[in-house]
């Protein structure tokens, strides 16, 4: 066998990494210098990151360094830290699975990813799951809110297969990060489009109606027509990182459309007088909920903002 090879992380355990090359998948660790380059992340080497790997001495396999990533997804690893923590790299797009209840997705946190990947150039497309136990009328005004701004809303049901194709030519030749809450259903979605994959899928627990984080680990499975998706375990919180309090707006895709109608250029949308922003929240044309959320970012991330 070859010395060294490079290849895509297909998995990622925080002790070992999986790295698919050439068919095969390699267990591989990583080198301790590694490690400290990624300073502030708490997961230097992340899925979806191609990667060269050395055999030691003893024939093991090292992650030695890691090409650079074509975009990520990252977030503050808990309120208050420092610490960041990377979701995924080199995605073409991501699928962020929300439910209105059983359990019920914060529309922040729904608002918080969306940002996040505005920031970070992942296009995303919203998919309300289980759409099989939602009501009608929340789903028509979750739509109205998000199709609003201008984002696709896909809905799914893996009891009926609503959804499902749509799901499928979504991923079609492309590389698709699966992300949400614990308990939203992306592991059964990701198994109900291609059956073959052999993964794990929870229950709700009944005393709290949430998740229980079944998936434990970040795992990229290959589709049959050479797309890849990956399957993350379930994040509670969604930190914004390094991104300025002064450009929030500019990853709220309808605060974008409307800030040219502002009495100035510079405005922040919250106090100033002649605010296109906010008197389209008055009239209802911006959603109140997307406001708000932008509102607290700007408030609760400057504390910890860098
Ligand atoms: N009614 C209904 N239940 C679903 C649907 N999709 C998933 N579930 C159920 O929801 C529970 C959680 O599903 P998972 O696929 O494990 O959720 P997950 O998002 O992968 O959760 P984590 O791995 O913890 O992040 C399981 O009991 C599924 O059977 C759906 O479309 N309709
Ligand atoms: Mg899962
Ligand atoms: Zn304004």
């Amino acid at each position: 066998m070859e010395q060294c090879f490079s290849g895509v992380v297909v998995r990622a355990t925080g002790s070992w990494y999986d790295v698919m090359h050439g068919g095969a998948t390699v267990p591989c660790r990583i080198r301790g210098r590694l490690r400290l380059r990624g300073v502030r992340s708490t997961n230097p080497v992340v899925v979806g990151d191609t990667v060269r790997c050395e055999a030691d001495e003893s024939g093991a396999w090292t992650i030695v360094d890691i090409a650079p990533r074509r975009n990520y997804v990252i977030r503050r690893a808990s309120n208050l830290s420092k610490e960041s923590h990377i979701i995924a790299a080199n995605v073409d797009r991501a699928l962020l699975l929300a439910t209105l209840s059983s359990p019920a997705t914060a529309p922040e946190f729904v608002d918080r990813f969306l940002v996040t990947c505005e920031a970070y150039k992942v296009p995303v497309v919203i998919v309300l799951s289980k759409i099989d136990l939602q009501d009608a009328a929340a789903v028509a005004s979750f739509r109205a809110v998000y199709e609003g701004a201008g984002y696709r809303v896909v809905e799914v049901s893996a009891v009926d297969g609503r959804g499902v194709e749509e799901v499928r030519s979504l991923l079609r030749g492309r590389t698709t990060l699966v992300a949400g809450n614990s308990g939203v259903g992306k592991s059964t979605l990701i198994r109900t489009v291609d059956p073959r994959f052999d993964i794990r899928v929870g229950e709700i627990s009944q005393s709290h109606g949430k998740g229980r984080h079944t998936t434990t680990f970040s795992t990229m499975y290959p589709l049959d027509d050479g797309g890849f998706v990956i399957d993350t375990p379930g994040i509670k919180g969604f930190g914004l990182i390094d991104i300025d309090g002064a450009e929030l707006w500019h990853y709220f895709p309808e605060m974008m459309r409307l800030a040219p109608g502002c009495r100035y250029y510079n405005c922040t949308h919250t106090h100033e007088p002649g605010c296109a922003v906010v008197r389209a929240v008055e009239t209802g044309e911006l959603a109140a909920t997307r406001y708000e959320s932008y509102l607290k970012m700007l408030d609760e991330d400057d504390k910890y903002r860098k």
